[in-house]
């Protein structure tokens, strides 16, 4: 089952839409197989968004994602990566559809609550990057009938 790494940026997390980003995920009928909050490295954050680092907003980026704790998350289900990219919407959220998780709830770009994985490959390196193989839990929803044909 495709996989897709998913992060609530500090700003979602300081809005309390942590609850609500994973209800709009929850509903749709994904499966969350691992979560955590916590504080980034710079580390981290710099490999994470390694192919911006030659952007202009790379540092700002960096310094904002390692400003105060985000939540982690990876989420299965089939056609996950392009179906969350779609939830969240587009990168500048006052061109994001309203229904969208930036279009409902952002408008500024650098504060744009969410990231999801742009590909499959991106998501499985992404993965890698923030989560141990043994921190990733393995589970079919009881309704799994209800939710796939
Ligand atoms: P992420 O990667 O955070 O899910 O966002 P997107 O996939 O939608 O957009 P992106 O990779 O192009 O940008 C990464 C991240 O950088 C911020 N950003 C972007 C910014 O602050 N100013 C900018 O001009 C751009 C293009 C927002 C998202």
């Amino acid at each position: 089952m495709e996989q897709t790494f998913i992060m609530i940026k500090p700003d979602g997390v300081q809005r309390g839409l942590i609850g609500e980003i994973i209800k709009r995920l929850e509903q749709k009928g994904f499966n969350l197989i691992a979560m955590k909050t916590m504080n980034v490295s710079r580390e981290l954050a710099e490999k994470h968004y390694d192919v911006h680092r030659d952007k202009p907003f790379f540092s700002n980026l960096v310094e904002f994602i390692i400003s105060a704790p985000v939540v982690a998350m990876v989420w299965e289900g089939e056609g996950i990566v392009a179906a969350t990219r779609k939830m969240v919407g587009e990168t500048n959220p006052l061109n994001a559809e309203p229904g969208t998780i930036r279009g409902d709830y952002g408008i500024s770009i650098g504060r744009n609550l969410i990231h999801a994985s742009d590909a499959v490959e991106t998501a499985q390196r992404e993965i890698a990057l923030w989560f141990e193989q043994g921190e990733l839990t393995s589970w079919q929803g009881a309704l799994q009938n209800w939710i796939y044909e």
